[in-house]
């Protein structure tokens, strides 16, 4: 393939920048901070700051999932978002959101490609996607992720790519390129093993559409994670005590299942602990994200392979799998959000997920996004894609957040992503609860028995205890109470004598 030997006009970004304007919708390529776009989005929010129009400039922004600061922060600060789906993880964003200057649709992940093809979520005017390398055919090497590209620039009126030369183009081999028709043309997706590739090592799109090219030297800049603290490693250890047991018990074959694991500091900190213990046996990771701790487990041999739609990795992992492209391309693949977090796969391959929750009820109904009901933290991501259709699905949080004013177990979730029903084992430093063939009394008491914090768990005995009547007794009066008191006076512990 000759690389780099195309027509299109190759701009300065503020050129690119140029062609976006008030009141389009642009879909930019990236899963997470892995492969986000580095310098359009940021030029335009300059160009947006230094204009002098009455009218405010908003755009509707896609996305995969969340981006680095280049996209959701740089727009966020001049305002220029008003619509935003289907999950971020930018902090002024989030802030804006909450205040209802911008419209959020919280969406699984797995639901978006679906909706956009069949025109739900409307047009898009722009898609802008980072590529390692570009043919005048429109053949494009994607960088560190592929997540929603395929579909965004097969989608787009107009495409902007920014070619980074920080992605060298010996990384063709390690995106695995596959697009699903729509209904009724569908067929099953051969993935049979987290290993199998199905599609194309590049993308093709068409190169009328290719109206700026963009070159930029930048490399991804995710958020750093927190060291792994005393909690987290706990609930690590929990997790892979409870895993080896179920193996034990026949319920988890001898040679394993694969593994999903969500985002964030708890889910770094326990594929840290499934792949420091060594009687866990080596296993494939079938996931939409991975976090640095993964790539340790692939170095030590714990893990086996990996698939995903990015690689959400500090600069110096990313650095070592650039410098070991000929081992990571046997053991890694990149692939569309389509495919990682596909019903149909993540149910055959019988997936072992491992999501995060902010709080969990007693009942066994998850929230995963909004404190209190309300305010939104993240998005639910991917995290129901793969509750919803795992053989084996696990909830981790801390028993309590804040210092511990907060129970992260309580009556009744404020906000409820994941039902009863999509719910199987929680996990907190406490211990483990297993709810499957469970009804709702004695779950509620494995729950608040193994997972609750010993602070809150006489306030909860004492909800179930003294709770109405019928099957599950739930009091509506009082299921919020917590809730109302964390609002009030910033803490959902009792006062002193009560
Ligand atoms: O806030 O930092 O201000 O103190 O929530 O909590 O404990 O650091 O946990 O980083 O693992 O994130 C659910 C947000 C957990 C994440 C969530 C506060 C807590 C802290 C973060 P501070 P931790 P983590 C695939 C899967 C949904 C999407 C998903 C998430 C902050 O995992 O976004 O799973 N998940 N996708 O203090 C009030 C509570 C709280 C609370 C914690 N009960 N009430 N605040 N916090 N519990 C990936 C993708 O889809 C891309």
């Amino acid at each position: 393939m000759h690389f780099n030997n195309f027509p299109f006009p190759t701009v300065s970004p503020e050129e690119a920048a140029s062609f976006i304007r008030s009141g389009q919708t642009i879909a930019v390529g990236g899963f997470t901070a892995a492969g986000s776009v580095k310098a359009v989005t940021r030029a335009l929010a300059e160009r947006i700051r230094g204009e002098k129009s009455k009218e405010p400039f908003r755009i509707r922004v896609l996305a995969g999932a969340s981006t680095d600061a280049n996209v959701d922060d740089a727009l966020a600060e001049v305002g220029a978002i008003s619509y935003r789906i289907p999950y971020q993880s930018s902090g002024l964003l989030r802030k804006q959101i909450n205040e209802r200057s911008v419209e959020f649709v919280d969406m699984h992940l797995s639901s978006m490609m679906p909706l956009l093809k069949c025109g739900a979520l409307g047009t898009i005017d722009i898609a802008i996607f980072e590529a390692a390398a570009l043919s005048r055919k429109g053949h494009v090497l994607l960088t560190s992720a592929v997540g929603p590209v395929p579909t965004f620039a097969r989608m787009a009126r107009s495409i902007i790519v920014e070619i980074n030369a920080y992605h060298p183009d010996s990384l063709e081999g390690l995106h695995d390129i596959y697009e699903l028709a729509p209904p009724p043309h569908m067929r099953e997706v051969p993935i049979y093993r987290a290993s199998d590739r199905i599609g194309a090592t590049l993308m093709r799109v068409d190169p009328a559409k290719i109206i700026a090219v963009v070159r930029t030297n930048v490399p991804d800049t995710p958020v750093p994670f927190q060291p792994v603290d005393a909690t987290s490693r706990q609930i690590g250890e929990n997790i892979v005590q409870f895993l080896l047991e179920e193996r034990l018990a026949g319920r988890i074959p001898k040679t394993f299942l694969p593994l999903q694991a969500g985002v964030g500091n708890v889910s770094n900190a326990l594929m840290g602990a499934l792949c420091a213990d060594r009687a866990f046996p080596p296993f494939d990771m079938y996931s939409e994200v991975l976090q640095d701790t993964v790539f340790d487990g692939i170095e030590s041999g714990r893990i086996r392979f990996a698939s995903s739609a990015g690689l959400a990795v500090s600069p110096a992992v990313l650095r070592h799998i650039y410098d070991h492209l000929p081992t990571y391309r046997k053991k890694l693949v990149l692939r569309p959000q389509e495919i990682t977090n596909h019903p149909e796969i993540i149910r055959r391959l019988g997936l072992i997920g491992i999501n995060t929750a902010l709080e969990v009820d007693i009942w066994g109904n998850v929230n995963s996004t909004h404190v209190c009901g309300s305010h939104l933290i993240n998005g639910i991501g991917g995290s129901g894609d793969f509750a919803r259709n795992c053989y084996i699905s696990i909830f981790a949080t801390p028993s309590t957040a804040k210092g511990g004013a907060i129970s992260c177990i309580v009556p009744l979730c404020s906000h409820v992503d994941h039902t009863e029903h999509d719910t199987q084992i929680f996990v907190t430093e406490r211990g483990v609860a297993d709810l499957r063939g469970r009804g709702p009394r004695e779950r509620a008491r494995l729950i608040i028995d193994r997972c609750a914090h010993p602070d809150f768990q006489p306030l909860l005995r004492d909800y179930l205890d003294k709770g109405a009547e019928g099957r599950v007794g739930l009091d509506i009066r009082k299921a919020f109470d917590v809730h109302s008191a964390y609002r009030e006076k910033g803490t959902m512990r009792p006062a002193e004598g009560t």
